[in-house]
């Protein structure tokens, strides 16, 4: 009886009990102190920067390479990638949670990482400016990023769909093979002109509105790898409809939309991303209004020409390497 008695608890122990949960409460307040202290707290590594393919990476095999660290403290990080002989980069951002764990499966932010190359991985911890690391992969391979969306031309094709169209201002219009300084694979085009024209020759690319279904106008990018050693060089890009369906793009009948890419004279390939929103109606020549708008349905052609940013006389030229339409977000 006794002892069911000292059991209900009275008022005073209600006082006792909320004085220590709050100064529990309290104490596990200031218990953050620590932390804090450690997350601006020396940084030290529990386990070393590295990746798990020693022996270099096979894109082609399916190979990804995983990059870990391990760290003391939960902290923002940058992992770098830059190939030794293309100039590729690729990025990865975060926040670790005393830890780095990250897959890299051949992308790029520019382009392509090349096979038989040296990657320099660089992992920097922005609060942390001395901690750095250094590591690097060799790339056996470049990894097949074509189911990224639809590719139009990368030259390596054996049965390719584009062809090669020549003009009275083209001084030459070839795929180069077997060439080390493709930005993708061993092949490319390149087109070469002179005068004071336009346009000096085209890649055509046939496009089914089949493969076109349920892209927009925002959503739908052009991604083309372009290189030049002539100043006043680009690519104007035209995007042809048979707007009237008789199975044929006819001047004068048919709508044409373009965008002009300037391109850079620094013998250096650049990938260019363009929304299909920056495609203007064409009322150049006899080219004609039908409704002035994109009809997908309704689309025909892709043509890359080989052109200049002005409309001087000159010699202009230009290298196009796989060309590769993406939906919802660029290459
Ligand atoms: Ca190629
Ligand atoms: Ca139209």
């Amino acid at each position: 009886m006794s002892f069911l008695q000292s059991n209900p608890p009275r008022i005073g122990t209600w006082t006792l009990g909320l004085v220590f949960m709050c100064f529990v409460g309290c104490a596990k307040e200031g218990s953050l102190g620590p932390d804090l202290e450690s997350l601006y707290g020396d940084l030290e590594f529990t386990e070393s920067f590295s990746h798990n393919m020693p022996n270099g990476v096979h894109f082609e095999q399916g190979d990804a390479v995983r990059f870990s660290c391990g760290f003391n403290l939960p902290v923002a990080y940058t992992l770098s990638l830059t190939g030794q002989t293309s100039g590729a980069t690729y990025a990865f951002q975060g926040q670790g949670n005393r830890e780095l764990d990250v897959l890299w499966f051949g992308g790029c932010d520019n382009v392509f990482f090349r096979k038989n190359e040296w990657v320099h991985c660089l992992l920097e911890f922005p609060d942390h400016p001395d901690d750095f690391k250094l590591d690097s992969v060799f790339v056996w391979e470049q990894p097949d990023l074509s189911n990224r969306g639809l590719l139009l031309a990368s030259f390596e094709e054996t049965n390719p769909i584009f062809s090669i169209s020549s003009g009275e201002f083209t001084e030459s219009l070839d795929v180069v093979t077997e060439a080390l300084d493709a930005v993708e694979g061993g092949a490319y085009m390149r087109g070469v002109g002179a005068g004071a024209g336009s346009w000096f020759g085209a890649l055509r690319l046939p496009l089914d509105p089949q493969d076109l279904l349920g892209s927009s106008l925002g959503n739908t990018y052009l991604n083309v790898h372009l290189r030049s050693d002539y100043e006043g060089s680009a690519s104007v890009i035209k995007l042809f409809e048979d707007s009237n369906g008789d199975g044929l793009v006819t001047s004068g009948e048919d709508e044409v939309f373009t965008t002009k890419l300037a391109v850079n004279a620094d013998n250096t390939w650049q990938r260019i991303s363009i929304p299909w929103s920056d495609f203007e109606l064409d009322l150049s020549g006899n080219n004609v209004s039908v409704n002035g708008q994109i009809d997908f349905d309704q689309i025909s052609r892709l043509d890359c020409t080989v052109s200049q940013t002005g409309t001087a006389s000159g010699t202009y030229g230009l290298d196009v390497d796989y060309v590769i339409l993406t939906f919802d977000q660029p290459f």
